[in-house]
């Protein structure tokens, strides 16, 4: 085998994003594109010599290639070991998982999440600190100022490992140990639901429909769901993962996970339905006729939490990110814990999670987690919905129902505009900063503006800060609409138009939510001038 030391220069657009770096498969695929990602992140975190690594992905294409690339960098680099995934498989949350168990260094996680996959399609890799967690903004600008100055990256010749077989085996100096993706995992999750409530449920004949949308957690809901908690063979559809997770696309909300609504919707429909995305860490939820906001059912999760045994003795508290409506707040409020809301994406929840301020987090975008890794955890989310279902005897539109009868419900919703040309994008975005000062107090159509700002984050932890993390119109009488430009896209830019309108009218808790959110959606298009600038007139997905 022979050490080798290529010789290379930066590549522009390696900057990590709100998750990772995520590029059309065809980049990641051009000669040095990964090596020098890969390299810059070895370097950008202080080497890899060694260390233990947990490497690992969604399955999607090129998964298995650019692990082997990796593995022979990851030696050459002078890792000590790396814990891979039995196929190269691992989901988000179980590897969050591993790299805590085993005390790793970090690790490498492969996707592109809930974009869809194959050769041209997207591709994804992100690097996860010791604690499990995506990297703080800290280490992903200085992973980032690496990619801007490399001028070589390590690696070395070696036939392919086999990533088939469970066991040992080694790689030049490297130790590589092959381990079953989901056992771990599952052993963890009977430690925070009860596994007993939950096989009594479907043995009493409750049916349930989880779409694995052909991608990672499959092969965990199989083992789980249909294994380990006894529901009926069939209960997991589209449980095999797939290069090009069968050519959809696996983002599990009522556009891309539509077959499953309308089963949901319709006159069979199971008891309890339920997808996740393309690396296992979204999570939708879904009653008989009741589909769920991940906001509400952040709220839902956290006024119930105490009835699963691993949080029996209730919560440190909660954090939201800033889109995600405030629908839990009222429910920490009235429970008597903290609320935190930081910036899109879970690498801020990471330090509230670590000093035990926070138990459980969720995100508008369908991800929700707990203390228990550093990730958000769709099955996670599933199993602690069936641990309270199964603890309440009521269905998922009656707990909805009484949530709301408490609290009043946020409706909610959120436009996208993909592919809108960045400059345009840009323009609207520097358009509505420029004229935030104008805005309090002023009347929108029916709505009048309580406070308009762009949000920026301290963490309450380590003190670091983040600026730019979208702008926030809250309207008097409960509404809100925030912009934001996505941090994951691959093509121009998405622009992000999230609604909200709070009712606490017990006569008005069952409505149509775009009928109730008509004024809010009004005001933020008339405030923006968003169909003007970016001469789009509807947004190509609604969620
Ligand atoms: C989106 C979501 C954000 C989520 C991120 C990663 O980011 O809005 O809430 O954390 O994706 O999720 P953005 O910047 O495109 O809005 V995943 O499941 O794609 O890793
Ligand atoms: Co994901």
């Amino acid at each position: 085998m022979l050490m080798q030391t290529m010789q290379t220069t930066p590549i522009s657009g390696q900057k990590p994003g709100t998750s990772g770096l995520r590029k059309k498969t065809a980049v990641f695929r051009a000669p040095h594109f990964l090596e020098n990602y890969v390299q810059s992140t070895f370097n950008g975190i202080g080497g890899v010599a060694g260390k233990t690594l947990v490497v690992g992905g969604d399955g999607r294409f090129f998964n298995d290639t650019a692990i082997q690339i990796i593995l022979r960098m990851a030696a050459a680099n002078g890792a000590a070991k790396c814990i891979v995934g039995q196929g190269g498989l691992l989901s988000t949350p179980a590897a969050s998982h591993l790299i805590r168990l085993r005390q790793a260094d970090g690790g490498l996680i492969l996707s592109a999440s809930h974009n869809p996959g194959g050769p041209d399609a997207d591709f994804g890799l992100k690097y996860n600190g010791p604690n499990g967690g995506p990297a703080p903004e800290a280490v992903t600008d200085q992973i980032f100022e690496c990619t801007q100055t490399i001028e070589y990256y390590r690696t070395c010749t070696a036939d392919d490992l086999d990533l088939e077989t469970i066991g040992q085996q080694s790689l030049a100096d490297m130790d590589v140990e092959i381990v079953d993706p989901v056992a771990d995992y599952a052993a963890l999750m009977e430690t925070i639901v009860d596994f007993e409530k939950i096989r009594a449920l479907f043995a009493g004949g409750f049916t349930m429909c989880f779409d694995a949308m052909h991608a990672v957690t499959g092969p965990y809901a199989h083992a789980i769901l249909e294994g380990i908690l006894g529901a009926p063979k069939g209960t997991v559809i589209n449980g095999t993962p797939s290069p090009d997770f069968g050519k959809g696309h696996p983002d599990p909300n009522p556009t891309w996970a539509k077959a499953l609504i309308d089963k949901m919707y319709g006159a069979d429909a199971p008891d309890f339905g339920a997808a996740s995305d393309g690396d296992g860490d979204r999570n939708m939820i879904v009653g008989r006729g009741a589909y769920v906001t991940p906001s509400d059912s952040l709220a839902l999760l956290t006024a119930h939490a105490h009835l699963a045994p691993g949080y029996r003795d209730g919560l440190a508290g909660v954090a939201r990110s800033m889109p995600t409506s405030r629908a839990v707040d009222g429910v920490a409020e009235s429970l008597g814990f903290g609320c935190f809301e930081t910036p899109t994406g879970w690498k801020f929840f990471g330090n509230l999670l670590d000093a035990g301020k926070v138990t459980l987090c969720g995100e508008e975008s369908a991800g929700t987690g707990s203390d228990h890794v550093r990730e958000k955890d769709g099955l996670w989310a599933v199993l602690l919905w069936l641990n309270i279902l199964a603890e309440t005897q009521k269905s998922v539109a009656e707990l909805m129902a009484d949530l709301w009868a408490t609290y009043g419900r946020c409706y909610y919703a959120r436009f996208d505009y993909e592919a809108v040309d960045s400059a345009k994008a840009t323009e609207m975005m520097h358009d509505l900063r420029s004229k935030l000062p104008m805005f309090a107090g002023a009347s929108i159509g029916a709505l009048e503006v309580e406070m308009a700002d762009e949000f920026s984050y301290v963490d309450p932890v380590d003190r670091s800060r983040s600026d730019g993390q979208g702008i926030r119109v809250v309207f008097e009488g409960g509404a809100r609409a925030v912009f934001r430009l996505s941090g994951t896209g691959t093509q121009g830019a998405t622009i992000r138009l999230y609604l909200e309108q709070l009712e606490t009218d017990h006569d008005r808790l069952q409505e149509d939510a775009q009928k109730v959110l008509a004024n809010v959606r009004d005001a933020a298009l008339q405030l923006s001038d968003l169909e003007a600038i970016t001469g789009r007139t509807a947004p190509d997905v609604i969620t």
